[in-house]
């Protein structure tokens, strides 16, 4: 067990600046307003640093430097690029631990989170990418004998990515790294609710990279981001965050007709069908375990196992066995790596959750465990600390249909096979999904007819570098990780080149 000290405290292993500033042309840029707001930490609820509540203008500087880095970036050879990539890697792999606890600061995550997954996957993000662009070839069709089309990649030029608060670093970079790779220039606007790890992996990384190649301009949706997503001067957006804003940034792009990749909102079902509990084995220990990861990240992951669908004939020995699981993961203190579960990222979002405990508490669902707010003692006290909480209900509710983003699962019963598929695709999203069966055909048929882009069978939530992620349905546009990424980085230059000197 360790426990990290707290940020200004003695012998924490970062120390935050009482004031950012943003990140533009490799410099540290007061807002031009001159406004910042206060970020909280969700660990104790208390302010430790702030940041710019930047504006139109801010962003038009970060545009004008990445507009000025581009052209260059753009010719650097990709073997350059990719060794760029790879001392990036190298140098947040040596400070991993501390980028951790600036991250659990940040955010309210439980730091063996960041440790064993969100950074390392991070630092795998920038191998990869290194790697796929150096792999990456362009085409040649020959026409006729003389004629040949050649097909070049070329970047995009300055890109706009605007992410979430649910994973700040990892999801910067899984909208940095391909970016780069392709040889794009950069402007990100990080969450509000989680402005400062970011700046912390910019401040370790700012030497790598050539300036205004990778600019950060903090700030809120409205005054910040849409100045980004509807600015003339971006050729691509990427977002990452709520369907309702993906709408606008949509909208928006329209307006442009610039490229948009949105990750937006899920439901996912979790399905497990009878045979999980035929052997009291590994596997069906696995299948338990793959129930409770609806906790992980305090249930604040886009592809969080929301919906829990179980098959009629195992649900009383299944649910107790969950049951029995889920109040054994541990709560308190996020800097202690005996942790399992941390705060909610907000206070907002923590009264989000509150009111939908509610909800399915109207709606008339049993509560199995949990369902309030967990509270702790100390300075914790004052953070926003929920109980994993385990509804059973019907698809139709509210708490089935709706993303909580929290620590909350909705369990269903379901009769036969027929019945699991439509109740897991009677959703408006198709993010993620979940199956579990001992059955090869079954798993595999399942997993091809659930209407979602990510289905893990047989295991939950792993997120490999080389495997697509992204949404049906309302759940979004496009695809990250894996190389068919660098596609959303690039434009394809066709050459038609004719080597006869005949009349054509
Ligand atoms: O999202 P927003 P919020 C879901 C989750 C959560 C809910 C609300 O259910 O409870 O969304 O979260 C920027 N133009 N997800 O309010 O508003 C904003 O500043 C340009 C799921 O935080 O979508 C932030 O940087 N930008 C999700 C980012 O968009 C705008 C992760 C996300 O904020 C903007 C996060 C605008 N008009 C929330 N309005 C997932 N899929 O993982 C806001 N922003």
């Amino acid at each position: 067990m360790t426990v990290y000290a707290q940020p200004g405290q003695d012998g924490s292993l970062v120390t935050f600046k009482s004031r950012y500033e943003n990140f533009i042309g490799g410099q540290w840029v007061p807002p031009v307003k001159g406004n910042y707001f206060e970020n909280p930490s969700p660990v104790t609820g208390k302010t430790f640093t702030e940041v710019p509540a930047s504006t139109a203008e801010d962003i038009e500087l970060a545009l004008d430097a990445a507009h000025k880095a581009a052209p260059a970036w753009g010719k650097t050879s990709v073997a350059e690029r990719a060794n760029i990539l790879n001392k990036i890697a190298d140098r947040l792999e040596e400070n991993l631990e501390m980028v951790a606890v600036a991250e659990t600061w940040d955010n309210g995550k439980a730091i063996r989170e960041p440790l064993n997954a969100d950074l390392p996957l991070a630092v795998d993000h920038f191998r990869y990418f290194a790697g796929a662009i150096r792999a990456q070839e362009g085409g040649l069709s020959q026409i006729d004998e003389d004629t040949v089309a050649y097909h070049f990649h070329e970047p995009l030029g300055v890109v706009g990515q605007i992410i979430p608060w649910n994973f700040p670093i990892l999801m910067g970079v899984w909208k940095i790294a391909p970016a780069l790779a392709a040889g794009n220039a950069i402007v990100l606007k990080p969450a509000e609710q989680t402005p400062a790890s970011i700046l912390v992996l910019v401040e370790l990384i700012a030497d790598l990279l050539p300036e205004g190649v990778l600019n950060v301009v903090n700030g809120f949706g409205l005054e910040a981001g849409k100045p980004l997503a509807s600015n003339k001067r971006i050729s691509k957006i990427a977002f990452t965050g709520e369907t309702t804003t993906g709408r606008l940034i949509m909208q928006y792009a329209s307006q442009n007709i610039i490229p948009v990749t949105l990750e937006l909102g899920g439901k996912s079902p979790n399905i497990f069908f009878e045979d999980v509990l035929a052997k009291d084995d590994a596997y069906a220990d696995k299948a338990q375990e793959g129930f409770t990861m609806f906790a992980l990240n305090q249930g604040e992951v886009c592809t969080c196992p929301s919906r829990a669908l179980i098959q009629e004939s195992i649900a009383d020995p299944f649910l107790e066995k969950v049951v029995a699981r889920t109040q054994k993961i541990v709560q308190g203190n996020p800097l202690d790596t005996d942790t399992m579960m941390g705060a909610q990222a907000s206070n907002d979002q923590f009264e989000k959750i509150m009111s939908y405990l509610d909800i399915g508490r109207q709606e008339g669902a049993e509560v199995l465990t949990g369902g309030g707010k967990a509270e702790l003692d100390g300075d914790l006290a004052g953070g926003f600390y929920v109980q994993p909480t385990i509804f059973k209900g019907t698809n139709k509710m509210r708490i089935f249909q709706e993303e909580i983003f929290g620590p909350v699962v909705s369990v269903a019963t379901f009769s036969d096979y027929d019945d699991a598929l439509a109740t897991a695709n009677d959703t408006l999203y198709g993010l993620g999904a979940g199956v579990w069966s001992r059955d090869g055909n079954t798993a595999y048929r399942a997993g091809r007819e659930i209407q979602a882009g990510r289905v893990w069978v047989n295991n939950y939530h792993a997120y490999p570098a080389h495997a697509a992620f992204g949404g049906y349905k309302a759940s979004g546009i496009g695809r990250e990780n894996h190389k068919m990424m660098l596609d959303h980085y690039q434009q394809t230059k066709n050459l038609l080149v004719s080597y006869s000197e005949n009349a054509q």
